[in-house]
């Protein structure tokens, strides 16, 4: 496969799943670290107390990079480390944490992509309603301003939030995420003040940084109905809405999807759909497989997640593996927005007791299969500027803590221990190949 001489590979993680030091340099908590306190919420007990200890550890993780050849880096800053309470005073032990990463990145030749929001809201904005109080955009504004000043003159590449879909259902509809509340107003509040963080957001990047590059990164995948009842068909169709629709669509078209715009409406005033509408320059796709879907009644919005069909093929975590929907999507994507795509995530789970976690061929034919999906996609005429793999590092992956793993270097939580599985010399020769 033929690339252009200026697409960008890239890897990518996140500040919760890799930096541990929860208490250290003026941190306070965020909202995942008390749900990793709450008893039953995350697998086996695991915190992210210590995770990979790249808080200690990032000049080896940038060794590690500069070894796959990598030119970019996504990762994100931690709100409650730099702003521990959320707003008012910084800390700066904190914010030159983020100095010495970038200016290591820069040294090797890696260009810092920075990712301002992946989850890990402070704790102490979470006391005040998190993200279902309005006042959060502008809270979030001021961090943006903060971060902006600071990082501005080396950081030009900025996505404003990660996958919002995702940590607002997991969070306010499902129980599967940080801050684990299950209530429809909260849920919608939640899409409404996230996307108005968002447009606010740009607006403080712009203002702040020269020639800042800005995106949002959307995870967005098919939603596939488990059956052909029309049970099955509606509850896809809402899952739909809430997974892929309800940040891009008001972002990037000014308007929320007819199936969630009316249960939303309530919470938009006046010149809302303007505040959040602002130019942006690039797509973040974040993409792993589809999810099938099926009624759930019992559920807040009549929906849950299905299984795919027994002969699919799946990952060693039972993610369905279809490279031919992550083409289509970016086809679809790149019609529909008219945006450059940059792929922020793609990658393959393994397990730690699968035995096959540093010979991972595993994760190479995935990997393959997807980075050859892209480039058909490429060649129908999506706009694909980049790829980065999730992830860098074994890492805390969520409520599946440290048994599922995302690496192309495998991490020993015990020591700290990083060493790079067969995955890593692959993408390194993709990298050096083109
Ligand atoms: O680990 C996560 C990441 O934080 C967000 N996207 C999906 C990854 C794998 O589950």
């Amino acid at each position: 496969m033929n690339w252009p001489a200026d697409f960008i590979w890239g890897v990518s993680t996140s500040s919760y799943q890799i930096e541990g030091a929860v208490a250290l340099g003026g941190r306070k908590p965020s909202i995942w670290d008390t749900r990793c306190r709450t008893a039953g919420k995350v697998a086996n007990g695991d915190t992210g107390d210590i995770a990979c200890d790249h808080y200690h550890r990032y000049p080896e993780d940038i060794r590690l990079m500069k070894e796959l050849g990598v030119e970019a880096y996504r990762f994100s800053v931690a709100w409650p480390r730099v702003l521990p309470l959320g707003k008012g005073a910084a800390n700066e032990a904190g914010l030159a944490f983020y100095d010495r990463l970038i200016d290591g990145l820069l040294e090797a030749g890696i260009e810092p992509w920075l990712c301002l929001y992946h989850w890990d809201l402070p704790q102490a904005l979470e006391d005040l309603g998190g993200w279902t109080n309005r006042d959060i955009a502008g809270w979030f504004a001021d961090y943006t301003t903060l971060v902006a000043h600071r990082y501005g003159d080396r950081v030009k590449r900025f996505a404003t939030i990660n996958e919002p879909s995702v940590f607002t259902l997991f969070g306010y509809a499902m129980d599967w995420g940080a801050p684990g509340i299950i209530d429809r107003s909260a849920h919608l509040r939640a899409i409404h003040h996230v996307n108005l963080a968002h447009g606010a957001a740009v607006d403080a990047l712009r203002a702040g940084v020269t020639n800042a590059f800005v995106g949002a990164i959307h995870n967005r995948q098919r939603i596939v109905p488990q059956s052909d009842s029309e049970a099955d068909k509606a509850a896809t169709r809402t899952l739909d809405a809430f997974w892929n629709n309800a940040f891009p669509e008001p972002q990037l078209l000014g308007s929320y999807p007819a199936a969630i715009a009316e249960a939303v409406a309530p919470y938009v005033e006046a010149g809302d759909m303007a505040r959040i509408c602002r130019p942006c320059d690039f797509f973040g796709l974040n993409h792993y497989g589809p999810i099938f879907a099926k009624a759930d009644p019992a559920s807040l919005w009549g929906f849950a997640w299905g299984s795919a069909p027994d002969d699919a093929p799946k990952s060693d975590i039972g993610w369905p593996i279809y490279p031919d929907m992550f083409r289509d999507e970016l086809i679809d994507l790149s019609r529909r927005y008219r945006l450059p795509i940059y792929v922020t995530e793609n990658g393959c789970g393994g397990r730690a007791d699968k035995g096959n976690e540093l010979d991972d061929q595993h994760r190479i034919k995935y990997l393959g299969a997807y980075t050859a999906a892209m480039h058909q996609a490429m060649a129908a005429g999506a706009d694909v500027r980049g790829y980065f793999v999730w992830s860098l590092l074994d890492n805390f992956e969520w409520g599946s803590g440290y048994g599922n793993r995302f690496g192309l270097v495998f991490v020993d939580f015990t020591t700290g221990k990083r060493t790079p599985k067969a995955s890593a010399r692959w993408y390194a020769d993709l990298i050096a190949g083109r």
